[in-house]
């Protein structure tokens, strides 16, 4: 060994042992935040190795309470930090488990996660009630905080009453994501002549006459005799399961 060489040792373990004073001086500090988002700080302690020592969180101690080692010699006060899981709502999952935030594991593969306040809504039957609208005056519904999940299916029915001498009500229902929607009309005089209110839309007599589209559809109703009054459905569906819980709103008008 050589002189420089254990000049360069001694100076290594000087500075080695600073450290773990310093890391001792810090001892019982103050609370931390624990969060999955909060930042370790820049390692100012050394580890058992003699290497830099990232102080962990409680987090990734997996304490919820009481006051721990951080692992450089700090104390790391668990309960002082307030700590609100996160829902699977919340984190936008569907499926599989996740960490909840707070160190916890939450399973999301239950819909019950995801199920808006709407549910369940999943047939024409059983669709949500939006009531009676008219093309005169025009009428407007918004249906906020909906969700579809994998599987999922929201309907919703309303009625349609042809009033006026502006010809022959435009029903039109969009959504707030790149989802598959489709509107149905049931017309109370039968046969029912209704077609699609934009040319792009695809033909879709799943329930009466209908129209189907992404993110926004239209029908103009026509039915036999004098007035275009009926039934109206409209249908929002994933295009495909993707173990998202994919959040939107609904807006449905008639003129
Ligand atoms: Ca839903
Ligand atoms: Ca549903
Ligand atoms: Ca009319």
């Amino acid at each position: 060994m050589t002189a420089r060489t254990i000049s360069r040792l001694l100076a290594w373990g000087f500075t080695a042992s600073l450290g773990v004073a310093c890391a001792s001086s810090q001892g019982g500090g103050e609370p931390r935040d624990w969060g999955a988002d909060a930042a370790a700080p820049t390692a100012t302690a050394t580890s058992s190795d003699g290497g830099p020592c990232a102080p962990k969180t409680c987090l990734q101690l997996g304490q919820i309470s009481g006051k721990h080692d951080d692992g450089c010699g700090k104390t790391l006060d668990c309960t002082a930090q307030a700590c609100t899981p996160k829902t699977c709502k919340e984190l936008g999952q569907t499926s599989g488990k996740h960490d909840d935030g707070c160190g916890n594991t939450i399973d999301c593969s239950s819909a019950q996660a995801c199920a808006d306040a709407k549910e369940k809504n999943d047939t024409k039957e059983t669709g949500t009630d939006l009531g009676a609208m008219t093309d005169n005056p025009n009428t407007t519904r918004l249906v906020a905080d909906l969700t579809l999940f994998d599987g999922d299916v929201d309907w919703f029915r309303f009625t349609v009453t042809d009033q006026g001498f502006g010809g022959n009500p435009l029903i039109r229902a969009s959504v707030t994501q790149n989802l598959d929607v489709a509107v149905y009309f049931v017309c109370d005089s039968q046969p029912d002549f209704s077609t699609c209110g934009v040319a792009t839309d695809t033909q879709d007599n799943t329930v009466g006459r209908g129209c189907r589209g992404k993110k926004t559809v239209s029908l103009s109703t026509d039915c036999s005799g004098l007035t275009e009054t009926g039934k109206a459905y409209v249908r929002v569906a994933k295009a495909a399961n993707n173990g998202q819980c994919t959040a939107y709103a609904l807006t449905v008008d008639v003129q």
